[in-house]
């Protein structure tokens, strides 16, 4: 990647804010520093709505203490927000992981109100708006991402009333009931209100704002807007509706066709001692994703006898998340002591029931395994999207495999097919796993090929440029 330093006071007609830069930091062996593009796909999307120069992404670079200096890379304007460690503990650990993550997942956890944690997330929020104000040209577009950054479009709105704002939240936002909990609710809901354009993964998610706007802030909604009264007296519309996020699809099936990624698929099999029944749950190991739930599911069905090594296996890759902050600590306890009782009571040597891997893996590892892999478990309690169930049904260009999926995800929205199950219902579970394996092949197969055409055609660059057309269409200000 081109690092080419640039000056300061170079402006961009569209500027993304999001708490991480899209690169991260890496250092080599003789202490060189050098940075990697981050993999997702939000960078790879906005990449193609950036190319010709005009871009700029604000973020912070993952470590504590002062910014990097401004750089260019692959074509975009990176500048980097530096962060206190205290800051790091307040904004992101406290604020964002320990408060608004719990309370927008349907309270998995008790979420953790502290007021010096707000003050910090508001003192960040600031910095950031700060730096996409001075990098925002004349009436250019602002993409404001995510939770940790509520507060960025109304201060940004203060600082340049010229520019169009839009806000995306990849996370779900929640129901009245529990988003009134929030001691600062009506600040972050003013803070969004900034905003021209808020974009939410589902409808109810849309709704449930909208609904927060009436109910505790006494705002007139009409459809999908909401209108707002500046403090001059007059009137602002603000539009908030969904934008379901989907992925690179073309290109992470480009790397699942590769000669390469089946031999690779072949291997794992053959590592995995050749069962009848390859099982994967892929998730960041997070309280959310419904690991704990699945893995009682799976012990259930080796108590019952219904599944047994070396015919089936389960390999679940959970990455390491959010490891500072005490619910992901549990939970890792839990599921390594889950993993360790089920290897004891039902593996035998050399055949461990549960393949168990904390730890990242490459994007071609990760397209191999989900070709080996018959039967996909996406088992959250709540998920904004879920990308890891599009890209299975992408990578199964053979038309392959069976998805078993969570009503809780907003990806079971657009894949119907999957087989669809309620996670808390471990019967319910254990059944809906036992369908996803039975079920006759040509069945599975037209499942499959109806939700690889729905990612195919609604994918991450149609996203992006759905989102990015219905801010430049937002009401114009009266
Ligand atoms: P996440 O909660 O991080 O995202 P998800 O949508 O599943 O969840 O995305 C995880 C990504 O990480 C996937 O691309 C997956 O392939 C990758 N990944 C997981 N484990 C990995 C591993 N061990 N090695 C390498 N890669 C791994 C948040 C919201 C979601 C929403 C997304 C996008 O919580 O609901 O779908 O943002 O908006």
């Amino acid at each position: 990647m081109t690092i080419e330093p640039t000056p300061d006071q170079a402006t961009y007609d569209l500027v993304v804010v999001a708490n991480r830069l899209p690169v991260d930091r890496t250092t080599d062996a003789e202490g060189n520093e050098t940075w990697q593009q981050s993999p997702g796909g939000l960078v790879t999307a906005m990449q193609s709505v950036m190319t010709g120069g005009d871009g700029a992404w604000v973020g912070w670079s993952g470590d504590p203490g002062e910014a990097p200096e401004p750089f260019d890379a692959d074509g975009l304007h990176l500048h980097a927000v530096g962060l206190t460690r205290q800051e790091i503990e307040d904004h992101y650990e406290g604020m964002s992981n320990d408060t608004l993550w719990p309370l927008y997942h349907d309270v998995i956890v008790p979420p953790r109100f502290r007021r010096r944690w707000f003050d910090g997330y508001r003192t960040v929020n600031r910095r950031f708006a700060q730096a996409a104000a001075r990098l925002a040209a004349p009436g250019a577009t602002v993409w404001v991402h995510d939770y940790q950054l509520q507060l960025v479009p109304a201060m940004l709105r203060a600082l340049r009333p010229d520019v169009r704002i839009g806000w995306f939240n990849h996370i779900p936002f929640p129901p009245v009931e529990l988003f009134a909990q929030l001691p600062w609710r009506r600040a972050i809901i003013e803070g969004l209100l900034g905003a021209d354009l808020l974009g939410f993964q589902r409808r109810a998610d849309a709704e449930n704002f909208l609904r927060v706007c009436r109910r505790l802030l006494a705002l007139q909604t009409r459809g999908d807007t909401v209108t707002v009264r500046n403090h001059d007296g007059g009137e602002r519309v603000v539009r908030a509706t969904s934008f379901p996020i989907s992925i690179d699809s073309a290109g992470l099936e480009e790397l699942a066709r590769r000669p390469e990624t089946l031999e690779r698929a072949r291997q794992i099999r053959r590592d995995l001692g050749d069962p009848d029944i390859v099982l994967l749950g892929v998730d960041r190991l997070d309280y959310t994703k419904g690991i704990r739930h699945r893995l009682k599911a799976y012990e259930e069905l080796l108590a019952d006898g219904v599944l047994a090594p070396p015919k089936a296996v389960l390999v679940q890759v959970a990455t390491p998340s959010r490891e500072r902050v005490q619910a992901y600590q549990q939970l890792r306890e839990q599921v390594e002591v889950t993993v360790g009782r089920a290897n004891g009571d039902y593996g035998q040597l050399g055949q461990p029931a549960i393949h168990y891997l904390h730890q990242s893996f490459p994007r071609e590892e990760m397209a191999a395994m989900f070709l080996a892999a018959d039967v996909m478990l996406v088992t959250p309690l709540r998920d904004g999207m879920n990308l890891v169930a599009k890209e299975y049904v992408t990578c199964r260009y053979d038309q392959g495999g069976a998805l078993v999926l969570s009503e809780f995800t907003g990806a079971s929205g657009e894949l119907d097919r999957a087989f669809i199950c309620n996670p808390h219902d471990i019967d319910g579970l254990k059944l809906t796993i036992r369908e996803a394996i039975d079920t006759d092949p040509r069945e599975k197969s037209r499942r499959m090929r109806t939700m690889r055409r729905r990612v195919r055609e609604y994918d991450v660059q149609r996203w992006a440029d759905h989102f990015l057309q219905a801010l430049a269409a937002a009401p114009e200000r009266p």
